[in-house]
């Protein structure tokens, strides 16, 4: 089978999961008031739900939700899509996203995660994005583009996304994905590593720099410090 096909496959029977939970759950009685993210509280129905309707799936199965309390865990979700005689491990992230928030540009997590998980032997994170809006008492989930839920996989993530200097994969949940092959993505992963690290150098090098000029920090000098804690040292002295 082609591997885009076999992605294929499993992004439109995640697709299928997602809408049916959202048609039978239009809204959540959670209050949102202007602005705010209530993407924690979302991700915890929508994993609840993703295991409850994979009890008995034709794809799906051993699906569990993150561990409780763990919140550095790396999925939200851990799924094993199965085909044939193969069973692919498929780590899920639920994004869910404000549509009063315009510009929106979650931390989605480190890359070293994905690393691992093709160390290991799989290779697919998925991105579950919902999107909601706030009335009064509930929250609404409501559709973006025509669409209740946008999914893609990590590999496939949009080329504007950029590593921190947290180490955290950012970008704009407006940005669209691209396709990449497996291959493509781990050498695309490598380059934004290191630009990431050429970014971090760059600043270092200049904040290196200023240090050895003697400012310490913005327009701050060393001997300005040590003048001004000699005169407040010499206020104390005196007492
Ligand atoms: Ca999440």
């Amino acid at each position: 089978m082609e591997i885009k096909d076999f992605e294929g496959l499993i992004i439109n029977e995640l697709t299928k999961i997602i809408e049916n939970i959202i048609a039978k759950n239009p809204n959540l009685p959670i209050q949102v008031k202007k602005g705010e993210r209530q993407g924690d509280a979302i991700s915890k129905f929508l994993e609840q739900k993703f295991v409850e309707e994979t009890q008995n799936h034709h794809y799906f199965q051993n699906s569990k939700t993150s561990p409780i309390g763990k919140t550095k865990n790396p999925y939200d979700c851990e799924t094993f899509f199965n085909f044939k005689n193969h069973s692919e491990l498929i780590w899920i992230d639920f994004k869910a996203v404000n549509i009063a928030n315009e510009d929106s540009n979650p931390d989605s997590g480190t890359p070293d995660k994905i690393i691992s998980l093709i160390e290991k032997g799989h290779f697919y994170l998925a991105y579950i994005f919902v999107f909601y809006e706030g009335s009064n008492e509930i929250l609404n989930f409501v559709q973006k583009d025509n669409q209740f839920t946008k999914i893609y996989f990590l590999k496939d993530i949009s080329p504007s996304v950029r590593i921190t200097p947290a180490n955290q994969l950012q970008v704009n949940y407006a940005q669209p994905p691209v396709y990449r092959t497996r291959e493509e993505f781990i050498i695309f992963l490598a380059q934004k590593k290191k630009e990431s690290f050429e970014r971090r150098l760059k600043k270092a090098q200049k904040e290196l720099e200023q240090i050895q000029k003697g400012i310490i920090y913005k327009q701050i000098t060393i001997d300005e410090l040590l003048l001004e804690n000699e005169k407040q040292e010499q206020k104390i002295k005196i007492l």
